[in-house]
């Protein structure tokens, strides 16, 4: 973890401790404050704290905090967090943790019933007691023991947006070992699979025993769990993410059957292997091969292979076209007369709908906001701040949204080279009704419409609440439809099929929340909506300008649903996209 990264844990930890004491809200809020600030930094504060002006004049961090990140940096310690530590069990923030439970009724489970952990919060829930707290009733209790029982049932599969970057990490690490030819991940992770349950890492070496040696001795590792000549396994640790990560060690002649072989998935390859057989070959990861008679594999008797350098020549050994590994889901693509479609790619994007400023809960200005969007090479970006309802997100009543639409349309005469749209992301009622009068919708240039609370509601009414947001004639695009977040928070589990006919209907599109935490619409549900001739949005719901860099597993989510550049609408030229918004007005 970055300094950055750590110090931001620790005082987002001194505020849900300081919360659990009871403390007053100005302080719980000023230390969840630096924590955002700290976290938003884009240089490393290690450095801004040595000058201390500098950090000082950062929003969000005051005298106080400027002195306790100076501790840190020269110490490696707070010293008030040391001290918050002794007063809370370390179990009792791991409750906290539970997707429903605030720290009010946290506190008072530890105090009236003594819960110090999750197995306390099971106890009381088991044994009926958690009912004699005040305000707690039957509904409560059936939501908190749903959240227990999802976490506990994802709690093993890491999120895509965690084990990318560890993953590329360990391959840049393995690329500089001398005598290593080709690196690469495989498995699920290259597959663009939303969680991931182990990473495999395929390395081809002139000298393997100094591939395996950099790798069980990587910086992270926790445990070597396996040293082999072909294979090692070890646990890794990063942050709070803790995963197991297999490096296999191939000769590069079959590296191409391997990588094949090891980014599955397993019924893709079952899929291939019964293709090979009836065109009279044996496929296996050493190769395809041709058939012949032996006891042994025929790698092991000295055949040839047919193909086993790259995948590409075996997919066309196999008479197939290339299949982009996150199709590789045994859904046609094995079939014959299947054709590569042209994904969508990162380099495509071209525009940002969904964009959050200062003015709710985002970070940056406008202006800022527009640059950073203006670097990455878009010609559009829409800033969406959350409307009246999203109280926690700072949410803007009318008088402000009216404001904020002037001073947006003050900053794009004054930022060339990109456009900068006056939008929001307007919360969707309960009842699928919208935050604002369509008279103030009508005055904006994006709509996106999103559902934030009552994420529990059934099919029905859930069906019905989007359908209707989906209908609205002002609504461009209908933002991270199920609200799910991933391993904590089920979400809306609407008839996705009426929604994406819906969609198709009134011309609305999806979105694709970019947010490796969201990647709403899921994959299935790209299919779905790709199949009722739906447009798709992808979109980073941008807090703070590292927000831009999740394009990626929106990407590869899209992909993976089967979506190609011209039904995405942010890779649409500017002339084309502004069009498509504007129909929506009239224009
Ligand atoms: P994960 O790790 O659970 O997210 O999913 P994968 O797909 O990465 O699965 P993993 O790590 O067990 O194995 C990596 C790949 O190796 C898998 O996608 C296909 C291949 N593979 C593993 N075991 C078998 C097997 O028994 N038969 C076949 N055909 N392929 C296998
Ligand atoms: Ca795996
Ligand atoms: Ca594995
Ligand atoms: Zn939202």
């Amino acid at each position: 973890m970055s300094t950055n990264a750590e110090l931001a844990t620790i005082f987002e930890r001194m505020a849900a401790m300081l919360e659990l004491l009871g403390e007053d809200r100005f302080r719980v809020n000023a230390h969840a404050r630096a924590a955002r600030a700290i976290e938003a930094l884009s240089g490393d504060v290690a450095e801004i704290a040595e000058d201390e002006k500098a950090l000082t004049s950062i929003d969000g961090i005051g005298a106080k905090t400027a002195k306790k990140i100076r501790e840190y940096v020269e110490t490696g310690r707070v010293h008030e967090h040391d001290e918050l530590l002794a007063k809370v069990p370390a179990g009792l923030l791991e409750v906290l943790d539970v997707p429903g439970l605030g720290p009010k009724t946290v506190r008072m489970m530890w105090q009236e019933k003594g819960v110090e952990s999750i197995a306390d919060l099971k106890r009381i829930l088991d044994d009926g007691s958690i009912l004699d707290l005040p305000r707690m009733g039957e509904k409560t209790v059936q939501n908190i023991r749903e959240s227990l029982a999802f976490a506990a049932k994802s709690s093993e599969r890491i999120r895509l947006g965690d084990a990318l970057p560890i993953a590329e990490r360990l391959v840049a690490r393995l690329e500089k070992v001398k005598g290593v030819q080709r690196v690469a991940y495989a498995g699920s992770l290259r597959r663009g699979r939303e969680t991931i349950g182990d990473l495999d890492i395929l390395v081809s070496a002139k000298d393997g025993a100094a591939a395996r040696e950099a790798f069980t001795g990587m910086e992270g590792v926790e445990k070597v769990l396996a040293s082999g000549e072909k294979k090692s396994s070890v646990r890794l640790q990063a942050g709070k993410i803790s995963v197991q990560a297999d490096l296999r060690v191939v000769d590069d002649a079959a590296f191409g059957a391997a990588l094949m072989y090891f980014t599955g998935s397993k019924e893709h390859n079952v899929r291939l292997r019964e293709r090979a057989i009836r065109m009279g070959m044996t496929l296996n990861e050493y190769g395809l091969f041709p058939e012949t008679e032996g006891e042994k594999p025929p790698q092991e008797r000295g055949v040839k292979p047919v193909a086993s350098r790259t995948e590409e020549e075996i997919y066309q050994a196999l008479g197939m076209a290339f299949v982009p590994a996150e199709l590789r889901e045994d859904q046609g693509e094995v079939s014959d007369g299947w054709e590569t479609p042209e994904l969508v790619e990162v380099s495509d994007v071209r525009a940002e709908l969904h964009a959050h400023t200062t003015a709710s809960d985002g970070v940056m200005s406008i202006v800022e906001l527009a640059q950073c969007a203006k670097a990455r090479g878009f010609h559009t970006i829409a800033v969406t701040d959350h409307s009246k309802s999203s109280v926690i997100a700072h949410g803007l009543d009318e008088a402000r949204l009216r404001k904020h639409i002037e001073q947006v349309r003050e900053a794009n005469g004054r930022v060339k080279g990109i456009t900068i749209l006056a939008g929001s992301e307007v919360d969707i009622h309960a009842d699928g009704s919208l935050d604002y009068d369509d008279e103030l919708l009508a005055e904006l240039d994006v709509v996106v419409a999103s559902p934030h609370a009552a994420l529990r509601q059934e099919t029905k009414e859930a069906t019905k609440r989007l359908l209707r947001a989906v209908a609205h004639p002002l609504v461009h695009v209908l933002g991270h439809p199920t609200g799910r977040i991933i391993n904590r928070r089920e979400g809306l589990q609407p008839d996705m099929a009426e929604v994406a006919a819906a969609a198709a209907e009134h011309g609305t599109a999806l979105e694709i929340n970019c947010n490796h935490l969201r990647l709403d619409l899921r994959d299935r549900d790209v299919r779905i909506a790709l199949e009722h001739g739906a447009l798709l949005a992808l979109n980073c719901d941008v807090h703070a300008e590292d927000d831009f860099d999740e394009l990626r597993y929106g990407v590869l989510t899209g992909r993976r649903g089967g979506l190609t550049p011209d039904r995405c609408i942010n890779t649409w030229g500017a002339k084309k996209l502004h069009g498509w918004l504007k129909k929506k007005r009239g224009g």
